[in-house]
C-alpha cells in the first residue's frame, strides 16, 4: 500500500520541523516547506531515505507557493494532510507603536500564505479521497486579545474562521478542516517576534513548562490520524501554566 503523504509549511523551525520529522519517522511522507534550504536539506538528511521532498517556498510570494506545488514529484501526490502552519509575529508594542511594514508581513504570511497555500493544494488534497485534511495553525492569540496582539491576533482569528468557511465550502468532499489553536510553546517564535532577540526567546520560559514541538508533533499526528468520518473543528490547547483568565479591569 502506498504511504500517506504530509505537506508542511514552515518545516525549518518549531512545530513544522517537529511534525515533519514525526510523520517521517512514523511511515508517512513529507513535503517539507518553507524559505531556509539549508534546514530543510538537514530535515530531509535525518529522516529515513526517500520520506523528505523539500519545496523551498516564500509564503508571501503566490508564484513561489505555485511554483513549489507544481514541482511535487509524482511519488510524493496526492497529499493527504496539509499542516498549514507557517506563520508569524512581528512586535510585541500596543498601538500606536508599531511598524506597518511588521503589519503588512503578518498578513501577507499568517492570511494570504495560508489562503493561498490552500487553494493550490485542494486537487492534491481532493485526489488522496477519504482520511484527507487540513490542519490550519490558528492561535489562542485569535481568541483572547492582549496588548501587543493586534494584528497577529486578529491574522488567526481569520484562521479560526476561515477553517470554519472552508469546513462549509468543502461539505461533500472527503476533506476534513481543522483549526489547532494553541498557547505558549517554546519554538523560535519569540526571537522572531522580538526582530531577532535570542536572549528574550531563552528566559522566557526559564522556569515554565511551555508547550513543546515534540507535544504538538503528537496531536497533530492524532488529528491527521482520526477515522475519515470524524472532523476536529477547533482544538485550543495551552500548558498547564497558562490560563484563560477573566477579562482585565482597568480602576482609575
Ligand atoms: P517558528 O518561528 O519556530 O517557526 C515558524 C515557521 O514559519 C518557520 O519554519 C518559518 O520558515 C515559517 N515561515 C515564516 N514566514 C514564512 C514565509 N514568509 N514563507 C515560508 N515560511 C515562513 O515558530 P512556531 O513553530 O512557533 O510557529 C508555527 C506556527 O505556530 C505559526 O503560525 C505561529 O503563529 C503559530 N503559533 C505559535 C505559538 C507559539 O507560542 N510558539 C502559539 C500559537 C501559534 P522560514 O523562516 O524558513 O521561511
Ligand atoms: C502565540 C501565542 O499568546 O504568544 O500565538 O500570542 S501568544
Amino acid at each position: 500500500m502506498s504511504k500517506p503523504i504530509i505537506m508542511v509549511t514552515g518545516a525549518t523551525s518549531g512545530f513544522g520541523a517537529a511534525t515533519a520529522r514525526h510523520f517521517a519517522n512514523n511511515g508517512w511522507k513529507v513535503v517539507a516547506t518553507g524559505r531556509r534550504k539549508e534546514r530543510l536539506d538537514e530535515l530531509k538528511a535525518d529522516c529515513p531515505e526517500g520520506s523528505v521532498h523539500c519545496a523551498q517556498m516564500d509564503l508571501m510570494d503566490r508564484e513561489s507557493i505555485i511554483g513549489s506545488i507544481a514541482g511535487i514529484p509524482e511519488e510524493f501526490r496526492p497529499v493527504t494532510c496539509l499542516f498549514n502552519n507557517g506563520g508569524l509575529a512581528l512586535g510585541t508594542k500596543p498601538m500606536p507603536d508599531i511598524r506597518h511594514e511588521d503589519w503588512r508581513i503578518m498578513v501577507e504570511t499568517n492570511i494570504m500564505g495560508l489562503v493561498t497555500v490552500t487553494q493550490e493544494m485542494l486537487p492534491l488534497l481532493k485526489a488522496a479521497g477519504r482520511g484527507a485534511a487540513i490542519i490550519n495553525v490558528g492561535s489562542i492569540a485569535g481568541s483572547f486579545a492582549y496588548p501587543g496582539g493586534n494584528v497577529y491576533g486578529a491574522s488567526k482569528a481569520f484562521v479560526h474562521h476561515f477553517s470554519y468557511e472552508l469546513r462549509c465550502d468543502l461539505a461533500g468532499s472527503d476533506i476534513r478542516v481543522t483549526s489547532f489553536e494553541p498557547g505558549m510553546a517554546k519554538t523560535e517564535f519569540t526571537k522572531v517576534r522580538t526582530h531577532g532577540d535570542a536572549e528574550i526567546n531563552k528566559t522566557l520560559y526559564e522556569g515554565l513548562e511551555p508547550i513543546l514541538p515534540e507535544d504538538v508533533a503528537n496531536i497533530i499526528w492524532f488529528i491527521a490520524n482520526l477515522p475519515p468520518h470524524l472532523n476536529i473543528n477547533a482544538l485550543e490547547l495551552m500548558p498547564l501554566i497558562q490560563v484563560p483568565s477573566i477579562p482585565t479591569i482597568l480602576r482609575k
